[in-house]
């Protein structure tokens, strides 16, 4: 069997035995296709049963989350958390609380994020989590009580040296807070380096809440570089508005772009003066309410319930929502419309088909795995100071994220330039060089 072969064997039977996950088949599709170079010249990993070891989790938990809502009815909740590789360091990875979880989803997020935390040049393995729970509407108490009934069941499963889960799509600063409790209540111990996305002045990391946002546009900046180009001037649309998109906006304007579009799961708002950054953090951080609200106090601003934000005009974008949010139509509206860049602040946000797009037409275009980095490089930066008992200014922190996304975009162009002659092709070079890290530790761990 040649390796090619190979390779389309794992991939028929990743979909064989896990029927109906049809976004982890996208993620291992979307891998297995750049790893013809790395295993021609690796035998080694095939003759050790590397790739068909990685597609399958070492463990996946599934578990009932049963709450009590305000009126006093019986909720029932599924969790999950999937324990996907340990090759690297413990299982590291967010916790995503959303109507639309699932395993096939957590197994995508999971898998994707052996390859990004290796690219990270850190000691961590690569994990996720979540539950089908929907936040919005739901109050403190309640989001409280479901998340002590979450880590109920999943503290025995976690570790500072075991599983460290974060935040993700639903899970923040508040969250974090009250799966940290619980887990204390019932371990009997203050185990900072447990869960990371902690709030600052109780074990949480300077930066962290930034460092996704801040970390997709230095990898922006350094894609841009590349080809004599920078921010400055530039249009910007973000979608989503939550924690990545909220930090992709700041930054993106202390670097002299504007930011003239962005979004929620009920429409997109457009800005011509630039997002009014204050604004909308008052919006979604304390308020917690829709975009729509925006325009109340911005009457020059619009809204549309309708339509699509990648229409908006713009030199780079940057899809900061959800998974495949951005299809081949928005990717052809973007590049008729003279889009420079794009890169991923989301998990998948482009379709294969979009990429597909971008690639003919010779945008710039920063995978997930390597553009969104910097939230989970920072986590492990919290791993490291809860380790040491200290603490770092927001400076220290911040330059040591930027340095991270240097590294990994230096990494993906010289890995893309090394096995696929073409330093373009970050897609090539983040799945290549995230492979390898682990594929090297695996081989030499032995058949595990
Ligand atoms: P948040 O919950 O803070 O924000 C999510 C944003 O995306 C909201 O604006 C939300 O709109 C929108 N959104 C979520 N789901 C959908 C959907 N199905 N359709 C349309 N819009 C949707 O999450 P984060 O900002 O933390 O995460 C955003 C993305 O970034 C995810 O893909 C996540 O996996 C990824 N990521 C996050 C990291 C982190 O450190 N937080 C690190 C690396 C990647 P609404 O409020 O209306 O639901
Ligand atoms: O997708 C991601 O990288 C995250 N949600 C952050 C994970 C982490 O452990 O900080």
């Amino acid at each position: 069997m040649n390796v090619s072969e190979h390779i389309e064997a794992v991939y028929t039977e990743v979909r064989r035995r896990n029927p109906g996950e049809a976004e982890f088949h996208q993620a291992a599709a979307e891998v297995l296709e750049s790893l013809t170079p790395a295993l021609e010249r690796h035998p080694e990993y095939i003759e050790t049963g590397i790739v068909e070891r990685l597609v399958e989790p070492e463990r996946q938990l599934i578990f009932r989350v049963p709450w009590v809502d305000d009126r006093g009815a019986v909720r029932v909740n599924r969790g999950f958390r999937v324990e996907f590789s340990s090759a690297l360091g413990p299982y590291k990875g967010g916790l995503r609380f959303h109507p639309s979880v699932n395993l096939g989803i957590v197994k995508f997020l999971g898998f994707e994020q052996i390859f990004k935390n290796a690219l990270t040049g850190m000691a961590i393995g690569g994990g996720k989590g979540g539950a089908d729970f929907d936040p919005k509407g739901r109050s403190d108490g309640e989001v409280m009580r479901f998340c002590q009934s979450f880590m109920t069941e999943l503290y025995r499963h976690l570790g500072e040296h075991t599983d460290v889960p974060a935040g993700d799509i639903g899970v923040g600063g508040r969250e974090i807070g009250y799966l940290f409790g619980q887990y204390k209540r019932i371990t009997n111990r203050y185990e900072s380096g447990v869960l990371t996305g902690k709030p600052v002045g109780w074990g949480g990391s300077h930066a962290r809440t930034e460092a996704t946002g801040y970390g997709a546009v230095y990898f922006t900046q350094e894609m841009l570089a590349t080809r004599g180009e920078d921010f400055d001037g530039r249009r910007v649309v973000v979608s989503g508005s939550g924690n990545v998109a909220l930090y992709a906006v700041e930054k993106v304007h202390a670097l002299g772009g504007r930011v003239v579009a962005c979004s929620d799961s009920s429409g997109y708002l457009v800005d011509e003066d630039g997002i009014d950054l204050e604004l909308l953090k008052d919006l979604k951080e304390v308020r917690r309410a829709r975009i729509s609200d925006y325009v109340e106090a911005k009457p020059a601003a619009r809204f549309s319930a309708r339509g699509r934000v990648f229409d908006i005009p713009c030199d780079i974008a940057l899809p900061c929502a959800t998974q495949n949010e951005l299809g081949r139509d928005d990717a052809v509206a973007l590049v008729k419309n003279g889009v420079r860049a794009v890169a991923e602040g989301a998990n998948m946000p482009c379709t294969p088909e979009a990429v597909a797009v971008f690639r003919e037409a010779g945008v710039l275009f920063g995978p997930g795995k390597a553009a969104n980095a910097g939230g989970v490089a920072t986590s492990a930066l919290e791993m490291q100071q809860n380790a040491s008992r200290d603490t770092w200014s927001f400076e220290q922190t911040e330059s040591r994220l930027a340095e991270v996304m240097r590294d990994v975009h230096t990494q993906c162009r010289t890995t893309a330039e090394a096995y696929g002659g073409n330093s373009d092709d970050y897609v090539l070079g983040a799945n290549a060089a995230g492979f390898l890290r682990v594929a090297d530790a695996m081989a030499a761990q032995g058949v595990i």
